[in-house]
């Protein structure tokens, strides 16, 4: 029986028995420059409809809402803070159309994303002078990501509550992913639960695995001489 076949009766649930021994072969074959690039294996080839695949380096992610949904922003700030689903909505929110884009050459146009701006949480948190980098932890337990506080001040970093126009749903990330617009889509973090201002860039889950830190679209991980259309 072909993987493809097996997939196809396999529930989300089996994905447990599967992801770790798969993810470890594809990471090998990503750092040994195979051509086969794809860093997630079995769960890359889930769809996630409308384009997209589902990723999650962990087997099982638990659900959360409104009811129990948190942000906290700490580190190196004035006002460490946590935010619920309903404070987070009640900021002012900003609205993306830009293209989304994953390293292993998926990529669905023209995607909108709506939420606040990261430059706003920090802003309101009160960035020390010390600081020179944000850290993104998320509920999921093992994920994790990182910008310089350059980067994270961008007006098209969001910390994002809707996608397509529909709150996001768990398997997107919901209830609130980090979105990063210009850069690959590993950036943008799923199941955020954490945002800590540091003095300096920590590699993320991928980034110790490989992966460029700086993920520009099209200037990063071995592309910059690949058009960038
Ligand atoms: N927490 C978490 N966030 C994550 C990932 C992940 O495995 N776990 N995968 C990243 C990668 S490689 C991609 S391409 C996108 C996939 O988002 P999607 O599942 O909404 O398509 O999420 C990114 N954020
Ligand atoms: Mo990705």
């Amino acid at each position: 029986m072909g993987r493809r076949v097996l997939l196809g009766t396999l529930g989300l649930g089996a994905l447990g028995v599967l992801a770790a021994p798969t993810l470890q072969r594809g990471t090998e074959a990503f750092l040994g420059g195979a051509a086969d690039r794809d860093p997630t294996g079995l769960t890359g080839l889930l769809p996630n409809g409308g384009g997209f695949r589902y990723y999650s380096v962990t087997s099982s992610v638990p659900h959360k809402d409104a009811g129990n949904y948190r942000l906290t922003v700490d580190g190196l700030v004035e006002r460490p803070a946590t935010y619920t689903l309903a404070g987070l909505r009640a900021l002012p929110q900003t609205r993306t159309v830009r293209d989304v884009q994953c390293v292993t050459g998926w990529r669905v146009p023209g995607t909108p994303f709506e939420g606040v701006r990261l430059s706003e949480l920090l802003d309101a948190a009160g960035v020390r002078s010390s600081a020179r980098a944000v850290r993104f932890t998320c509920f999921d337990g093992a994920y994790s990501e990182s910008l310089t506080l350059e980067q994270a001040r961008r007006a098209d970093v969001l910390v994002a509550l809707r996608m397509q126009d529909e709150d996001l749903g768990h398997s997107h990330g919901g209830p609130v992913r980090l979105y990063v617009a210009p850069m690959y889509f590993y950036k943008s973090a799923k199941w955020l639960s954490g945002i800590t201002v540091t003095d300096e860039v920590r590699p993320g889950y991928w980034e110790e695995r490989g992966y460029d830190v700086d993920a520009w679209v099209g200037r990063s991980n071995g592309r910059d001489d690949e058009p960038t259309t």
